[in-house]
């Protein structure tokens, strides 16, 4: 392998166009392909040849990815500006195993969390008296649990619906309110802190509804808490036996397979759930073990960097060809930008190349009616992920055929394109780089598959760029200024505190709120 820095990649040769390097490689579809769990990773349509690939390897190896690979399963306190571990592979061991943090085993707290999660589900889906879970929360408390219970729809008990209360907007909770009954629903609260403000003003909001409609006595029955914070559980007036814990450990982004994602267990029942954590555990042993040459996470992950710091693509596409992902963009937007988009390294100096890119995308075909002209046309080169399976979780079967052949035929058109001289707006230049991530079936086992696949990239990116993938400072700001203004908005103004455009909006609002 080559041995190079991160401030080399731009130095070196680019690769050729992606329909030369398949005509002088009939082995290229073979070879740039690999499995890990039950997913197929195809990275032959990616703008990298061999020479590329084993600088980018070189690269991995040099900057250390082994070793803070191996940090992270051995608990260490990786997160440095929090000084915590990063323990969410621990969240899926199975009973039996072992993830020190600490000085402690914490597996058998993990699955002492999981098993009353499991009776406290069955015995929802069993009583028959519940029939709508509303979980509250935001952010990294409502972004997985939403995007997976949507991802299931196949595995969800039928009588048993669930909805995702997250913005402050009162828009959301009076929505999902006007659409619930208050005997038959059940409010999961789910905070790590339980001191955010979105999460607690809907709570309240949510509690005031509850006992206006059934009276105090009925909280005991309607809400349930996941946190991390008991004190302030019961400080909002929920009994801490209706509560379930887990570490200052997992970050929110981290958190789906922890009691945060209560809601998808009522939804699919625990030995899905189970199924679920498997799938996550087989994809973080496939990345604990494989050597780097072959190791998925890392082979995207480097050519992500390749991306980033020697092509300069700026943003990257994740187009799922299943509709059950359509919040899976979302969910990676926040895992991916969250966890790396930061300009100040381990040491606290502004990193000299860029680091996260910008994540977006829409479930295929949609997007195709959208902004795919961009993608094919555009100036600007936007990597692709493509995500779809053999088999659809529906009967239409000539939907499935038709959803698949349009994924197929647009890895292929991007990659190749179709040349027209004598009409340019007609003219497909192709070699527009994508990834094709396949799998039979969009199970709970894949989907876990998927996410710790994704995870795992950006543990392996925020090594090279030398970040810290696990804070979230840059979110304070904007949070602190917030709860300085909301006084002003009712009493009075501290115009001091504020520039002139800030003052004038605040002076706006007043006026026309009165
Ligand atoms: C995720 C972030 C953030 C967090 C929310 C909700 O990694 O930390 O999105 O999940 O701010 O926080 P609480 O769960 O503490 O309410």
């Amino acid at each position: 392998m080559n041995n190079i820095d991160l401030a080399a990649l731009s130095d070196l040769d680019r690769p050729a166009h992606l329909r030369d390097l398949f005509a002088a490689d009939p082995t290229r579809a073979e070879r740039y392909v690999a499995e890990a769990g039950d997913l197929r990773i195809d990275w032959s349509k990616a703008a990298v040849d061999d020479s590329i690939m084993s600088s980018l390897l070189g690269l991995a190896a040099s900057s250390g990815v082994e070793e803070r690979r191996d940090a992270m399963f051995a608990g260490e306190h990786i997160n440095l500006t929090e000084d915590r571990a990063v323990g969410h592979a621990a969240l899926r061991m199975p009973r039996g195993s072992t993830f020190t943090i600490d000085g402690e085993n914490v597996v058998p707290a993990v699955h002492e969390v999981l098993d009353a999660m499991g009776a406290f589900a069955q015995r929802v889906r069993s009583a028959g008296t519940i029939r709508h879970v509303v979980n509250i929360g935001i952010g990294g408390s409502d972004l997985g649990p939403a995007m997976a219970y949507r991802a299931l729809r196949a595995d969800r008990h039928p009588d048993i619906r669930c909805s995702f209360v997250s913005n402050v907007d009162g828009a959301d909770i009076a929505s999902v309110l006007a659409d619930s009954d208050p005997a038959s629903t059940l409010f999961i609260v789910a905070s790590k802190t339980f001191g955010t403000i979105e999460t607690l003003t809907n709570a309240r909001t949510a509690r005031d509804w509850l006992v206006a409609e059934l009276g105090e006595a009925a909280v005991a029955d309607h809400f349930v808490a996941v946190s991390t914070n008991a004190e302030r559980v019961a400080e909002f007036g929920i009994d801490t036996d209706n509560m379930f814990g887990f570490w200052d450990w997992v970050g929110g982004r981290y958190s789906v397979d922890s009691a945060i994602g209560l809601s998808v267990m009522i939804a699919i029942g625990p030995d899905a759930f189970a199924d679920f954590l498997a799938g996550f555990h087989l994809v973080d042993e496939h990345f604990r073990t494989a050597p780097l040459d072959r190791n998925v996470p890392v082979i995207l992950a480097m050519i992500g960097v390749w991306y980033a710091n020697g092509l300069g693509h700026d943003t990257k596409a994740v187009l799922p060809y299943a509709h059950d992902l359509a919040r899976f963009p979302a969910y990676l937007q926040q895992l991916d930008m969250e966890s790396n988009g930061k300009s100040v390294d381990l040491a606290g100096a502004r990193v000299q190349n860029d680091t996260g890119p910008i994540v977006w995308g829409e479930p295929g075909t949609n997007g195709q009616h959208a902004f795919y002209q961009l993608l094919h046309q555009g100036t600007r080169i936007v990597p692709c992920d493509f995500i779809g399976f053999a088999h659809g979780n529906h009967e239409h079967q000539q939907h499935h055929d038709l959803l698949m052949s349009n994924l197929f035929a647009q890895s292929e058109a991007l990659a190749f394109g179709r040349s027209n001289d004598a009409e340019p707006h007609r003219n497909f230049e192709g070699n527009r780089p994508n990834t094709v991530i396949l799998a039979e079936r969009l199970t709970p086992s894949v989907l876990g598959q998927l996410i710790a696949l994704y995870e795992h990239i950006v543990h392996v990116q925020g090594t090279i760029w030398g970040i810290d993938s696990y804070d979230q400072w840059g979110v304070e700001l904007g949070k602190e200024l917030a709860n300085q203004i909301t006084p002003e908005l009712i009493d009075e103004p501290q115009p001091d505190r504020h520039d002139s455009a800030t003052n004038a909006l605040i002076a706006w609002y007043r006026s026309h709120r009165a």
